[in-house]
């Protein structure tokens, strides 16, 4: 097996079978919330830009990974998926495109090993420092976790096993662009100022889960008390205050930006878009698989990355469009 993908940095996925069926589309849902987002069609909601505070100096987080300091940001309006792509609506841009994805040219990609049968898990290779996933030959995104594996019942779920290649060539396709990490961060907070999350600071406020993450003890016990053991519809757990879904958890979402830790002055604090090169694009919001014990990423602020030919079964993405 070639190794086109660096080793997942974090806790890493696969689709599983979860028992929700369908849901309303995105482009279905009504009205967002009460913000100052509009929705508009295809499901995108106008966000109006402005000022917000980016990053985050939180006792929680990971300094090691560029998460603050914590500065001020200005950004133009846009335009962005109130939910991420899902497999129908990947499903049509193969259709039209005959795009092959990453993984497929390849012949493998990364999927949690208590997803994969155990024919197919036995002698999977595995990072030696993240041995929950397998990288499994013939994995793709039609077939989350590898040959005989469909997406029946999962139309309505987040696209994944798509690298940052394949995401950026969706959106051309779609008229759109991926979301720069300033755009996305900005779009996450849902109109909260350095809050932990899209809705607040408590993670199960009231009792209530809000997100897509991994519940019980990681990576051995997944009680699944929010209703999914692998990935959700799309439009699963309430929206944010701009009207957006699963900001947090259910896959990690690919941005536009090269990574770095650094955030120095050189950089412009008006429309950030990172550096100019690098090796590993930037990807936000953690995923099924997140747990605190391990990855506590699903924080708003949080932040890691993957080479753009990398792909997994909990990496998904969506777009952004002009206002
Ligand atoms: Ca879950």
């Amino acid at each position: 097996m070639s190794d086109p993908a660096s080793p997942p940095r974090c806790c890493m996925p696969a689709g599983g079978s979860p028992t929700a069926t369908a849901s309303p589309t995105c482009a279905e849902i009504g009205t967002p919330p009460a913000s100052r987002a509009k929705p508009s069609p295809q499901g995108m909601v106008l966000l109006p830009g402005g000022e917000f505070l980016m990053g985050t100096e939180d006792a929680e987080g990971f300094p090691g990974d560029g998460e603050g300091p914590v500065r001020p940001v200005r950004l133009s309006p846009f335009r962005i998926d109130a939910c991420a792509v899902t497999n129908d609506a990947f499903a049509a841009f193969v259709a039209e495109t005959g795009h092959v994805t990453d993984a497929e040219r390849f012949g493998w990609s990364y999927v949690f090993a208590g997803f994969l049968p155990a024919a197919l898990r036995r002698g999977a290779p595995r990072p030696e420092r993240t041995p929950w996933w397998c990288g499994a030959e013939g994995a793709a995104w039609d077939r989350p976790e590898g040959p005989g594996s469909t997406l029946d019942g999962r139309g309505d779920h987040p696209v994944v096993h798509v690298s940052w290649n394949d995401a950026a060539a969706y959106a051309r396709w779609a008229g759109k662009r991926l979301p720069t990490e300033a755009e996305w961060e900005y779009a996450a907070r849902g109109g909260l100022e350095q809050r932990r999350y899209p809705w607040g600071d408590e993670l199960n406020p009231g009792g209530a889960f809000r997100c897509n993450i991994w519940r019980g003890t990681f990576p051995s016990k997944n009680t699944a008390e929010d209703g999914y053991r692998g990935t959700a519809p799309v439009d699963a757990f309430e929206p944010n205050g701009h009207g957006l879904f699963n900001m947090s958890g259910n896959v990690w979402e690919w941005c536009a930006d090269w990574w770095s830790t650094d955030h120095g002055a050189a950089r412009p604090l008006i429309g950030p878009r990172g550096p100019d090169t690098g090796t590993d694009k930037v990807i936000r919001g953690g995923s099924h698989l997140c747990h605190r014990s391990y990855c506590n990423r699903y924080r708003v602020a949080a932040r890691t990355a993957n080479s753009p030919d990398s792909s997994s079964g909990h990496a998904g993405f969506r777009c952004v469009a002009p206002a």
